[in-house]
């Protein structure tokens, strides 16, 4: 199935979904961005999962375009699903591991039976991805994906970011 796709300009944080997604980095153990927010708002209950993941699955982290999911904590839904985005390379096109973040993440979330998920820009603030670039690659990947997920929502922080997402969508 294609899953509905709503935009919403806001801070991802106070959306309520089954799965929120944090564009995190390979350690797990938080930064600045989305996943400074999301750890801040959602409480150490998803730093203590994150520790977890580090001591068995991920001693080495979770590698680039990869997905796995921890609990929400405090926020206003069931798990967070953390992936890491790809840092934008003038030199190498690196726009299959920024794919592979939405196929990933997609994943997870019918693995778990998430039917309403909630993206960020992934790799688009600090990891220096365009904004209309990143706005295509994700809503492409969504779009191609075969998932249950029933509606994707991308929530965009500022207007730049929601207008290349509304472009994109059509
Ligand atoms: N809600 C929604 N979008 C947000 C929020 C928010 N609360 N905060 C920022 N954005 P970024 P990346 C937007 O930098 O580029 C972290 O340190 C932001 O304006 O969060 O994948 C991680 O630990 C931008 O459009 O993620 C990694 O080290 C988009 O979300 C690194 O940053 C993504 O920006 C990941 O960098």
């Amino acid at each position: 199935m294609t899953p509905r796709i709503t935009l919403v300009q806001g801070d991802i944080t106070e959306q309520r979904a089954d799965a929120v997604v944090n564009a995190a980095n390979s350690s797990l153990l938080g930064g600045g961005g989305v996943d400074g927010a999301i750890h801040r708002r959602g409480g150490p209950a998803i730093l203590e999962d994150c520790r977890k993941l580090r001591a068995s699955h991920y001693g080495k982290g979770l590698p680039t375009g990869q997905a796995v999911a921890t609990t929400a904590g405090d926020l206003d839904a069931r798990w967070v699903i953390h992936t890491v985005g790809p840092v934008h390379s003038a030199q190498e096109d690196r726009s299959g591991l920024l794919a592979s973040c939405y196929r990933e993440s997609l994943r997870v979330a019918d693995e778990l039976g998430a039917r309403t998920v909630a993206f960020p820009a992934v790799s688009a603030g600090i990891f220096g991805w365009p904004m209309d670039d990143a706005a295509r690659i994700a809503v492409e990947t969504v779009r191609a994906a075969g998932t249950s997920v029933e509606e994707v929502t991308f929530v965009l922080f500022d207007q730049e970011a929601y207008d290349a997402f509304a472009r994109q969508v059509g």
